[in-house]
């Protein structure tokens, strides 16, 4: 499947009613999001599915594509359209032989190495942070800009930034040809997720050098 990870919307259901949940979702594909990953950390199995299953339909309105986090046998049960691998998950090269060609398949990189590998090992895509700091859940350190501009350089796959960014601070990435940003907390936490959605589409269309 096409995939355009211009405004790559991680998701984040703590502290969310399952209504209230799917209701920034949808929000946040009003708001322009090219790219939906879900990622939770807390929940069985089963209510992994039964979630990647609902927020399926709601991508799928969208034409946008569904990414799930970590779990390769989630996302073939649910039929969602790829999976993200870090550094402890399955390792690219056995992620891409269970998901096949046609799934997008995407990879955390924090050194050129490691992204040429993700690159060679058969990643569509990578995910390069922590840029800030951030509030969100997650094991990281912090990735330099001039890191993230040499891992631009050295794969031909789209390249997004990640790690506490919002409309505000994009401003480093300035330069760097990134495909796109990633953001959990700026989207999911906002007051209204589609304004949100659409002031980091403008914020990161300027940066790039667009209107
Ligand atoms: N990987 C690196 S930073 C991060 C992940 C999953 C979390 C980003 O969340 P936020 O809220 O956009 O800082
Ligand atoms: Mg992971």
């Amino acid at each position: 499947m096409d995939f355009d990870t211009t405004l790559y919307f991680i998701t984040d259901s703590t502290g969310f009613e399952r209504d209230e949940f799917l209701k920034r979702v949808r929000s946040a594909l009003e708001g322009g999001v090219t790219m939906v990953q879900l990622r939770e950390k807390n929940k069985t199995t089963r209510e992994y599915l039964d979630l990647a299953t609902e927020v399926h339909k709601i991508t799928s309105e969208f034409n946008v594509p569904l990414i799930i986090d970590d779990r390769i046998d989630v996302m073939l049960a649910s039929g969602v359209e790829g999976v993200h691998v870090g550094a402890e998950d399955m390792p690219v090269k056995e992620a891409r032989k269970l998901i096949g060609k046609d799934k997008i398949l995407g990879a955390t990189a924090k050194t050129v190495e490691t992204a040429q590998k993700a690159y060679e090992d058969g990643a569509d895509y990578l995910g390069v942070g922590a840029i800030y700091p951030t509030t969100t859940k997650v094991k990281t350190v912090l990735t330099s800009t001039e890191t993230l501009d040499a891992i631009t350089k050295a794969v031909p796959i789209p390249v997004n930034a990640i790690g506490g960014l919002n409309p505000d601070n994009l401003g480093v990435l300035k330069g760097i040809n990134i495909a796109g940003v990633c953001a959990v907390s700026a989207i999911m936490k906002a007051e209204a997720p589609k304004e949100a959605a659409e002031k980091l589409m403008q914020a990161f269309k300027e940066i790039r050098g667009e209107q």
